[in-house]
């Protein structure tokens, strides 16, 4: 069986604050993925700024920041034998009026405001995957991940813990 790659899926402020499309994201993310790890922050514009830093310059940067602290994020460390393409998949193009042209059914294009307001981030290869996860999450550990828990979750089996949002060791 293939080893779980890991990546790193941001819900975006206007989707954490929207009941419907946070329990339609969540849902797809839990029945599709290991979810790893969970947690909620608010990114002050500081933080929100570094993480977009190759966009430091375009039109679009700071309205991007202050919209990524404009209010709470949930943060997934997800896993499957595809993750990045996978969740890349699901979330559809980056443009949301190209999304509900192209993919009517991705997350952006149903739950999508605009190119900025565009539901959920995905890295975009494993090199980004693991800047990003080691951005919000600095203790996890990418040495244990390999050497100890992966093929724990990888051949389970694995429970589901809804308090967590967070699949567990059985
Ligand atoms: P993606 O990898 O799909 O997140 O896309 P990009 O790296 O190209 O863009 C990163 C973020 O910049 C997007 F999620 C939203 C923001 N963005 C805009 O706000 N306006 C744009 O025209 C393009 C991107």
């Amino acid at each position: 069986m293939t080893k779980l790659q890991l990546t790193l899926a941001i819900i975006k402020p206007h989707a954490v604050k929207n009941p419907v499309a946070l329990s339609y994201i969540r849902n797809v993310i839990k029945n599709t993925f290991i979810v790893v790890k969970t947690k909620s922050i608010s990114l002050d514009a500081e933080n929100a700024g570094k993480f977009y830093k190759e966009h430091m310059g375009k039109f679009f940067f700071n309205r991007l920041v202050t919209f990524m602290a404009s209010g709470k994020i949930d943060l997934h460390i997800i896993g499957h034998a595809n993750a990045i393409e996978l969740w890349r998949q699901i979330l559809g193009p980056t443009r949301v009026y190209k999304a509900q042209y192209e993919d009517p059914f991705c997350l952006r294009s149903m739950f999508g405001l605009s190119d900025t307001r565009n539901v959920a981030h995905g890295s975009d290869s494993e090199q980004s995957a693991v800047r990003e996860i080691k951005f919000f999450f600095p203790d996890f550990s990418f040495y244990d991940w390999h050497n100890i828990h992966e093929e724990g979750y990888r051949k389970g089996p694995v429970v589901f813990n809804p308090n967590l949002f967070q699949h567990v060791k059985k």
